[in-house]
């Protein structure tokens, strides 16, 4: 049979401008160029890390990355992986990553960040801290002069006895800031409970955080406090799509 081919008789039309979406696409697939065959591999939760997961589950199925294990930072991230084929384990069973790819709230110029918006800032914190490589995937609209200057929230993981006293004390912490602390509720106007069963205030700064080492460690300090949204000097790799193109940060 004789092959037909057609001629565009016009030029093509200029692509549409790019969606944040696009962006976090762009970022994830440059992170997962990180990935190679064998890796232990944390896998980060929120819009953006799942673009890196499905990735990554589309090269295992299409068999360009082999033998990988991932450690999900979530229930909805095992969720996702499961349902993509990707072998899952934890961190009992593989205590030491090779990578975690996982997105961020909040970026500053030293690659600190402001994680846990997403609700999974526990177990994304245990399992990007026993990675020897964390790269982060973020499109612009993440970066920061300084931690919590986004005017949103910076989540902190508490149990549920006694929340509204840690709330306070939050909130009286970083008075000088202008915090205001909230309790995270869901659709319904229901606590927020997170994958360990914990509630999350929210807080929120008029100014960014003076300190992030010293609020961090004070954050810490109070009795039923389980994890807090800052996540400093643990990032390998920061990746920013932009519309101008793809950044990596080290
Ligand atoms: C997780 O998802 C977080 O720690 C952060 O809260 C959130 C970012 O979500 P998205 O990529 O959807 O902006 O990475």
């Amino acid at each position: 049979r004789p092959t037909i081919s057609i001629k565009a008789f016009s030029s093509p039309s200029p692509s549409p401008p790019l969606t944040q979406d696009d962006l976090k696409k762009i970022a994830a697939d440059k992170a997962v160029e990180y990935v190679s065959s064998g890796m232990v591999l944390g896998l980060g939760t929120g819009s953006t890390a799942a673009f890196v997961v499905a990735k990554i589950g589309q090269l295992l199925n299409s068999g360009h990355l082999k033998n990988i294990v991932g450690i999900p930072t979530s229930k909805r991230t095992a969720e996702q992986a499961a349902s993509l084929g990707i072998p899952l384990s934890v961190l009992d069973d593989h205590p030491s990553l090779d990578l975690a790819i996982d997105g961020a709230d909040e970026v500053d110029p030293e690659l600190n960040l402001v994680k846990g918006r997403g609700g999974a800032l526990l177990r994304e914190k245990m399992v990007e801290a026993a990675s020897a490589k964390f790269v982060v995937v973020v499109d612009d609209t993440k970066l920061v002069t300084g931690l919590g200057g986004s005017g949103l929230a910076m989540p902190v993981e508490v149990v549920q006895f006694c929340w509204k006293y840690n709330l306070i004390r939050l909130q009286e912490l970083f008075k000088e800031e202008g915090c205001d602390a909230k309790l995270r509720v869901d659709g319904s106007g229901k606590p927020y409970v997170t994958d360990n069963s914990n509630y999350i205030v929210d807080l929120y700064f008029k100014t960014p955080i003076k300190d992030a080492g010293a609020a961090g460690k004070e954050i810490s300090a109070f009795e039923g406090v389980v994890e807090h949204g800052l996540f400093l000097d643990m990032a390998t790799a920061v990746i920013i799509a932009g519309k101008e193109g793809v950044n990596v940060k080290t």
